[in-house]
């Protein structure tokens, strides 16, 4: 009996795991520049997220992630998937584009760090030179 839940439940995951694409632009159709596109998602335990690098000179770092849950970071210019397993809010900037504002949201399931988030983020907003309030205008979209 065990054995077919778990066969069950693993079929589930594999049929309902999802993966979201989010590309890293110069400049969006509506010109904003150094952007993700989309820079919020909210995703479910178990799905992926891909960093598409359709311009270049961009990449993907985790500045804040939940307790216990793996740091992530794509590589310069490549194509990235990382699965999400731990639940919470992870929040993560292009490095050389965090001044312009190159940030990004991951919600995946609860944002159970909520508070964490709400204490880091206007200390990252005021590392923002241009661009100024994404990070708030972003952080709207957190479902508690
Ligand atoms: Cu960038």
């Amino acid at each position: 009996m065990k054995k077919i839940f778990m066969a069950i439940f693993l079929f589930h995951t594999f049929i309902l795991a999802k993966d979201y694409e989010i590309k890293m632009l110069d400049i969006d159709k509506d010109g904003k520049t150094m952007v993700f596109e989309p820079a919020y998602v909210h995703i479910e335990q178990g799905d992926s997220v891909t960093f598409v690098p359709t311009h270049k000179s961009h990449w993907a770092k985790s500045l804040v992630v939940p307790e216990g849950a793996e740091k992530f970071e794509s590589k310069l210019d490549e194509k990235a998937t990382f699965v999400f397993e731990k639940e919470g809010v992870y929040l993560y900037v292009c490095p050389p584009h965090q001044m312009m504002s190159m940030v990004g949201i991951i919600q995946v399931g609860r944002a159970t760090n909520i508070d964490k988030i709400e204490d880091a983020l206007p200390k990252l907003e005021r590392k923002s030179m241009s661009n100024k309030g994404r990070w708030e205008e972003y952080a709207k979209h957190i479902v508690q």
